[in-house]
């Protein structure tokens, strides 16, 4: 047997090739030289550089897996992944930034989108000199999006849209916003509209005084009868699984994302027990620490584990929605898990902004939350195994 390496146990690093351990190390070369020195004053003041767009795009970390035609890297999911972690372990804040516009903004432009849609908004977005968001989530309509109320109503030569979307990353600072509304004209079913800043009609206030997530902003969409052309519709898909194809590969993203938080907690965590002394003694000397480091490192390898291989899966395209479903909700459970813990194991400091922990931890109960709560998860799983439906 070969010897143990207790920061990467199951050898991760050997599972990666060279190419996704190219895009992992320029991802944390970014993410530590650029992001690591902003996100104290940026959480604290509650402030979203919209520079960091076109830092990443110029990075090449928007659109990982839209084709280089358009922009983008051309890599796998494994990769996307591998960035997501990278700039989570930084902070959540700076990961959703990033995932809305790469999942949720690109890709349904890619996927869904008409050939003049491609060329007219990826190549900007996969620069991030124009920012995206994606308007799913409604005042009255979160985990049951089905009961939006947004509308699009047809008219000579386009459709009207109107309605209000709510808890929209990255909204208030969007070029480009991609929102799904019902359609008159498509037997009401759920259709997406491309939308762009400054039409008549369409604003996006930001959501104030969030306490978790400070350094991603947040805000409303509210379309007041915006009049839009027949060229705004996304024209090849219909009903909920257009939203939820991109929520696929976002909530993959997370799941990696957020065992690159979960980590940092950890490496800290260890590192605070080695340097701080009580009873005369290190605290990583204590039973009662080295059974939260061990639960930390067994969680977060097992998390990684099970993100590479639906990753590769995903690759290969045999990746089912659950699967997705099963690592999302587990890994952002596991990672808030190990935050609350390390938030202990720091005492008086676990809630001072000089340490990332508590930042971790705040940011993490939004992610435990968003793309399907860690509840809907588990209802999505129920149902896939006893066939009965236990939302409605
Ligand atoms: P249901 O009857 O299950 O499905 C309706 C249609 O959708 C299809 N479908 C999927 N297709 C692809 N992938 C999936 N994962 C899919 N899940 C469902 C399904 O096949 C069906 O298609 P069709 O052709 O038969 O019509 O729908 P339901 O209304 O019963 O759904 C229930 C539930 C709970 C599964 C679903 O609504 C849900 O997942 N709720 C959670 C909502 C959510 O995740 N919202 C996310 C908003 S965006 C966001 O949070 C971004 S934060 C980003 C950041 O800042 O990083
Ligand atoms: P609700 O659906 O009201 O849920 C409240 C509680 O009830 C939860 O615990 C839930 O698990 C539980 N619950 C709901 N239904 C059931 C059921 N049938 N059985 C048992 N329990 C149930 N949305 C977007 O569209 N785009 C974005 O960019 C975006 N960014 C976000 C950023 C932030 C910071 C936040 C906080 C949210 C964001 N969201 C976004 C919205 C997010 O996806 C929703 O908050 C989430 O889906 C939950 O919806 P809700 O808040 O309405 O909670």
């Amino acid at each position: 047997l070969s010897s143990f390496n207790w920061g990467d146990p199951f050898l991760i690093e050997t599972q990666l090739s060279e190419d996704e351990r190219m895009i992992r190390d320029s991802a944390q070369a970014y993410a530590q030289e650029k992001l690591q020195p902003r996100i104290m004053n940026a959480f604290e003041k509650e402030e979203t550089d919209p520079d960091i767009f076109s830092e990443m795009g110029e990075m090449g970390l928007l659109g990982t897996t839209i084709p280089e035609s358009y922009g983008g890297l051309g890599a796998g999911y494994v990769s996307y992944g591998l960035v997501a972690r990278e700039v989570e372990r930084v902070d959540s804040g700076y990961r959703s930034m990033m995932s809305v516009q790469s999942s949720l903004v690109m890709y349904p432009i890619y996927a869904y989108g008409t050939e003049e849609q491609r060329m007219k908004y990826l190549p900007g977005l996969a620069a991030g000199t124009k920012i995206g968001c994606f308007g799913l989530t409604e005042p009255d309509a979160g985990s049951d999006p089905g009961g939006m109320k947004t509308t699009a109503t047809k008219v000579d030569g386009g459709y009207v849209l109107h309605g209000s979307k709510m808890w929209i990353s990255n909204s208030p600072i969007a070029d480009v916003f991609v929102v799904w509304a019902k359609s008159d004209a498509h037997d009401g079913k759920i259709k997406g509209f491309v939308l762009e800043k400054g039409m008549k009609g369409l604003s996006a206030p930001k959501i104030q005084g969030k306490l978790s997530l400070r350094a991603s902003i947040t805000g409303e969409i509210v379309m007041d009868n915006v009049e839009v052309g027949e060229d705004a519709l996304l024209p090849n898909v219909s009903g909920l699984k257009g939203p939820f194809g991109c929520l696929n590969r976002a909530r993959y993203g997370i799941a990696w994302g957020v065992m690159g938080a979960a980590e940092a907690c950890w490496f800290g965590s260890r590192q605070y027990g080695l340097d701080r002394k009580q009873f005369n003694k290190p605290l990583a000397q204590t039973q009662l620490f080295q059974l939260k480091l061990a639960n930390m490192q067994t969680e977060i390898t097992l998390g990684l584990q099970a993100a590479l291989r639906v990753g590769r899966l995903m690759d290969e395209g045999n990746a089912a929605p659950e699967m997705v479903s099963l690592i999302k909700r587990n890994n952002c459970g596991k990672a808030l898990e190990a935050a609350r813990h390390a938030r202990d194991m720091h005492g008086g400091n676990g809630i001072s902004q000089e340490f990332p922990i508590i930042r971790h931890m705040v940011n993490l109960e939004t992610v435990n939350t968003y793309e399907g709560t860690h509840d809907v998860h588990a209802l999505i799983l129920g149902r896939a195994q006893t066939g009965l439906q236990a939302f409605a």
